[in-house]
Order: structure tokens, then sequence, then C-alpha cells
């Protein structure tokens, strides 16, 4: 494998690939870094490779005759252009680019290059992260730190790639060795149990609760095994979702008892299940209105017609206020439920922890309690007669002005923001 790097620096690059994996592969001829400066191609006195933005602007651009130059004399290769908006770099680009035999890589400095060089002479733009380098120099470091490690003989005794694709997108357990107690801080015992097959269970469970906790954008694209989910069972399967009657407000804020309603009970049960929660509770003080959802939700799942809409309507449960699902909960989970509202209003249960959807994953993935999300129906909860409410989901923030959903509708909305997979 062979990396050439343009750069106006080439005194960055060299001393940085002489040391570790990359240093052994260089001496061992595996792989081959040369680096090539656009000064090398100017004609003037001052040997100038850059000039000032056509319209006005801070800074310098690079001139394009010394860069191209420079990129021809790299010779055939795939060329890789380092710069902020570039895409992002991930792993399995990486892995495409061990592939090729020889990488070209161009390093911007100043507020950029000529764009022109790009359509004319580059194949690739990759940026490595949002934040502001200098250059493109440490860009270029660091795919080639990335890939090298990848070309056969570069790694001694690389990772086996069945063990890699396993834990793919997950993030590293804890690494311990010796001393078994350091400054009082002993190595977890499951590891030096000589039981391989708990300590493969641990490390597993930990790879996984880091992650939730760390990296929800990787969380959520996990796909666990039946193994996986035994080991840590998935939050939907301990979430439940009660639809408040009661005590909820009017639009004066006046306390009230709101009715039925047919849609709520038969939508919001669809959306459950599909999004796999435990359970669906409606709650209403009224006896009457009690004995209606039960009646309704029996009859659609004795309803043969609807096999499938039966089985959501058995996520139904009816009670008569907050308090009996949070008893109920409790005694199912033998632990209190974490009680989340929800409000369309960003003021709503102040004293209750706000929580992004991202946040309230994090922290509640790792904690086996059961997590109980109220919907309000009318103009919401009656936040002062709900002091069992510990967090608060943030409002769901539409595109304009106006934001009134419908129970059902903000229902499904926050329940894919939960539990939903990107496509
Ligand atoms: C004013 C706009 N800036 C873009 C965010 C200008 C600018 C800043 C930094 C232009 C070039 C640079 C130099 N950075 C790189 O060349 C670079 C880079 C980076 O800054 N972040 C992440 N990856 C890379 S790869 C190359």
């Amino acid at each position: 494998m062979k990396f050439t790097v343009v750069t106006i620096l080439p005194e960055l690059i060299a001393p940085s690939l002489t040391a570790g994996v990359v240093g052994r592969a260089r001496e061992a001829g595996v792989i081959s870094v040369d680096a090539i400066s656009p000064r090398e191609f100017t004609s003037d006195k001052h040997r100038t490779v850059d000039d000032s933005p056509y319209g006005g602007g801070p800074g310098m651009v690079m001139k394009p005759e010394p860069l191209l130059a420079a990129i021809a004399k790299a010779g055939q290769g795939h060329r890789i252009l380092l710069t902020p908006g570039g895409a992002p770099l991930t792993q399995a680009r990486v892995q495409e680019l061990a592939k090729l035999p020889h990488l070209v890589l161009v390093c911007g400095r100043y507020e950029g290059i000529d764009e022109r060089v790009i359509e004319l002479a580059i194949d690739e733009q990759i940026s490595i992260g949002d934040y502001v380098l200098s250059g493109g120099e440490l860009g270029a470091l660091v795919i080639i730190d990335a890939v090298a490690r990848l070309v056969p003989g570069v790694l001694g005794e690389a990772a086996s790639a069945d063990d890699e694709s396993f834990s793919a997108g997950l993030l590293e357990y804890p690494q311990y060795t010796r001393p078994p107690e350091l400054e009082g801080k002993a190595v977890p015992a499951v590891l030096t149990s000589g039981n391989h097959a708990v300590i493969a269970a641990w490390r597993r469970t930990q790879s996984m609760q880091r992650t939730a906790a760390r990296r929800p954008d990787l969380w959520r694209r996990f796909r666990a095994t039946k193994a996986d989910l035994k080991l840590l069972p998935p939050l939907r399967a301990r979430t439940h979702v009660a639809l408040v009657h009661h005590p909820v407000v009017d639009r004066t804020g006046t306390v009230i008892t709101t009715a039925l309603t047919n849609l709520d009970i038969h939508d919001l049960a669809r959306s459950a299940m599909t999004y796999g929660l435990a359970g669906y509770h409606i709650v209403t003080p009224v006896t009457s209105q009690r004995d209606k959802a039960e009646h309704i939700a029996k009859m659609w799942m004795a309803d043969e017609q609807g096999e499938h809409r039966a089985k959501a309507l058995q996520l139904i449960r009816v009670a008569d206020s907050i308090e009996t699902v949070i008893a109920e909960l409790s005694a199912a989970y033998g632990q209190t439920p974490t009680v989340v509202a929800t409000s369309a209003r960003e003021t709503s249960f102040s004293s209750a922890a706000r929580r992004t959807s991202e946040a309230l994953i994090a922290e509640t993935t790792t904690d086996p309690a059961p997590l109980l999300i109220l919907l309000g129906t009318g103009w919401g909860l009656a936040e002062a007669l709900i002091p069992s409410v510990s967090r608060v989901l943030a409002p769901i923030e539409g595109a304009s002005e106006w934001n009134h959903l419908s129970v059902r509708s903000a229902a499904a909305v926050i329940f894919d923001r939960l539990f939903g997979r990107p496509a």
C-alpha cells in the first residue's frame, strides 16, 4: 500500500510515521509514505503557494497551479482532499480505502483550495470530524493510520474478523491488567473467576450499557441478538404508556376529567404494539368510562376479522388513577417506575428533570426500573396533581408556530424517538 501526501508542510508528516505499528510496517516495506510539496512546483522567487480569494473575504486560498503539478507528480492513485467540508470518515470507508493500492492525500492550508482543482484532480473529499484544524495534514495522518492497520501484514495478530463484526456498532468493554488492586480499586471479580461464558456475557453487557449511555446514535442502530436481550432487556419491554383522562386541565387551566375517545384507545394501542411497549393504560376515575374502555377492547379482541388489531388491544389495561398504575407496575417489576410526563409547553413540570429522548434513553437503559410515560388529554396533564413525575420530555417542536398535535400523533412521535430505528 502506497500513500503520497501532497502538503506544503511535509515536515509535519514524516516524524509521525516512524514509531508504532505504522513505523514498523514502513520498515518492513508493507506500506510506503511519501510527501510532495506544491512549493517544489513554483517558479517565482518567493515560491508562492497562496493567493487572495476572488470576491474578497478573509484569509488566503491555495494557488491552483503548484497544487495541480504536485498532485500530477504523485502519480496514479485515488486522490483524496482532506477538508472540513468533506464526508465524515467512517470505519466502513477506511475498509474500502484499504483495498486500493495507492492513496494520494491532498492537504489544504489557509482557507482552502481553488474549486477548479477539486473538479480537475480530486476523486473524493473527506473530513475527520466536526472541529476546526489548521490544515489537512493531521487528517492525512489519521487516514494513513486507520488504513495501514488493515493492510495484511501490518498488525501482528489482528483481531479476528468474526470478533470485530460481532462487536461492530458497540463501544469497547473495560479492560484491566495487574495489579488486582490499584489505589483501592479492585478488578471486577468476574474477570478473575475463570468462567469464560460469564466473562463474555459481562463484557457484552458492559459494551451495550456504555453504548446506550454514551452513544445514542450507535445504540439506535444496534440490533440486539436474542442473547443480548436476555443480558440487557430492552427499555421498550419495561415501558408503559398511560393515557390520562384525569387529572388534566381545560383551556382555562381548570382541572377536569375528559371523556374516552374511541380513536385514542384504538390508535394508541396500535402504536404501543408497533414499538414493542409492555402496556397501555387508560386512566379515568369514572367507573362507567372504565367499563366502556374494557368493553371496546374486548369487542375488538373478539373480532375474528381483526386478528392483528386484537393483539395490540391486549396491551390495554384500565385504571382509576395514575397512582393505581404506579402501584401495579411497582408490584409487577418489584421497583417503582420512573414517571415521565409529556407536555407541549416548555415550562410544564418545572420541578421535574427535563430530558430529550436521547438523554432519557441514556439514563434509563441501564436502570432496571420500569418507565411510565404519561400522555395528557384535554389541554394537558394537571401538573400540580401529579407529584410522582420525576422527568419531563422536551416538547415536540414542529416547524411552525402552530403546535397542536393530537395525543395520538404526539405519542407516535415520542415512541419513534425513543424506540424507532433509523431507515
Ligand atoms: C471559515 C470556514 N472554515 C471552515 C470550517 C475555514 C477552514 C477552517 C479550517 C478551512 C480550512 C481549515 C483547515 N482544516 C482542514 O483542512 C481539515 C479538517 C478540519 O478542519 N476538520 C476536520 N477534518 C479536516 S480534514 C482537513
